[in-house]
């Protein structure tokens, strides 16, 4: 319909040039969107430009130039295997040598362990790999190096089959509350922009509560994310107590009849006791508040290690964590890390950061995740 339109815009203007004896015309269309989410620097704007020969322009006259910008169309969904492409190649390398070699031998577990342990899977879940695939070899189950890696493939895939990885939102309940916590840095309030943008584009009304009353700057970070969202915003004064400006949140939620709150919290040190015991506090607070708390989100950044486990470990202690948000992804094929929270603490991973902007979330998928670090 639109296309049609420009192809009429496109003849007559077409027209008035051969009519009037050239111009420079130029047509622009944006697309209009209620919420321009920033576009990847590396999808630019579509243009197209029209030049007539300029053998057949009369000699006084310029050629005649049409351009038409288009904004680039929306960037398909990201995808695990999409984002952490650039440097996954490390593992995906390091798999096909395995693969191309004749025979399985000493060497090819010393490589398939150092990789294994690259990737961030950690000591216990590594070994625990390699040695369901040694029984494997074994028993003859496996015998070629190319088998070994599909045997692998699927191990790792089998490791990731949890119940459920979906986000609770019980429409029964005003408000859902869902609190997110984590240590400095990781991606906390970035998420809660990007999940409440993409709720409230579901149609789900949402409410953000700064329960980051640490730094004033962390209140007004939200309050971006929450207009680009479309989100209601609460906050408190700087200093003041985390778990009442949440409480009041959920309250004015409940009162306006919001379906979603997501408060937001101050990053902090797994082993800072006094801050641990002030996050048990906004847990016991929230829930005594309206509505439930039907997700606390554990924000880890794929980034950093093992010393994510322990993170998990003190968080699951403190407010009964959920799930795991595991953001910077992109540019990291690290992440291994969700083996060990899914295996040792049977945490779910539920959503993926990979980059900075409202778009830039994904529902994790662990199968696609292991594709990703193979293919
Ligand atoms: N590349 C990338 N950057 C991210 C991602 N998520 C967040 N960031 C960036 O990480 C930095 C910290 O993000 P914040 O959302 O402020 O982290 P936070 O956990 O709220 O930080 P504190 O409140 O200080 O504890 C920002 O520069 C974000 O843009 C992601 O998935 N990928
Ligand atoms: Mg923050």
């Amino acid at each position: 319909m639109i296309a049609d339109q420009t192809s009429v815009i496109f003849l007559v203007l077409i027209a008035v040039v051969v009519v009037f004896g050239g111009g420079v015309v130029v047509l622009s269309r944006r697309r209009s969107r209620p919420q321009p989410p920033a576009l990847p620097a590396d999808s630019p704007a579509t243009s197209l430009t029209l030049n007539t020969d300029e053998s057949e322009s009369p000699a006084d006259s310029p050629a005649t130039s049409l351009t038409l910008n288009v904004a680039a169309p929306s960037p398909e969904p990201p995808t695990i295997g999409g984002r952490i492409g650039r440097s996954r190649s490390v593992f995906s390398t390091a798999f096909a040598k395995i693969r191309g070699r004749d025979t399985i031998a000493q060497d090819t577990w010393d490589e398939l362990e150092e990789t294994l342990l690259r990737a961030d899977v950690g000591v216990k879940v590594a070994d625990s790999l390699l040695s369901s695939l040694r029984t494997s070899v074994k028993e003859r189950t496996v015998t070629t190096p190319s088998e070994l890696m599909d045997a692998l493939r699927s191990l790792m895939k089998s490791q990731l089959s949890v119940a459920s990885r979906e986000l609770r939102l019980d429409t029964a309940v005003t408000p859902n509350v869902w609190l997110f916590v984590g240590v400095n840095g990781v991606g906390k309030t970035t998420t809660i922009g990007k999940v409440g943008a993409a709720r409230a584009a579901d149609g789900v009304s949402v409410l953000m509560a700064a329960g980051d009353t640490f730094r004033a700057a962390a209140a007004e970070q939200l309050e971006t994310w929450a207009e680009r969202a479309g989100a209601a915003f609460v906050r408190g004064g700087e200093g003041a107590d985390p778990a009442s400006v949440i409480f009041d949140g959920i309250q004015s939620a409940e009162s306006r009849g919001f379906d979603l709150v997501l408060a937001d919290t101050a990053g902090r040190l797994q082993n800072k006791t006094n801050l641990m015991d002030e996050l048990r506090k906004v847990r016991r607070v929230a829930d005594k508040a309206a509505g439930e708390v039907t997700e606390v989100l554990l924000v880890i950044d794929a980034t950093t290690g093992q010393n994510g486990l322990s993170q998990a470990r003190e968080f699951a202690d403190a407010t009964q964590v959920t799930g795991v948000v595991l953001t910077k992804l992109d540019g990291s094929a690290k992440g291994g890390i969700v083996f060990a929270i899914e295996t040792e603490l049977g945490i779910p991973v539920k959503l993926v950061g990979v980059g900075e902007t409202q778009a830039d979330l994904i529902a994790f998928d662990g199968d696609a995740f292991v594709d990703a670090l193979f293919d």
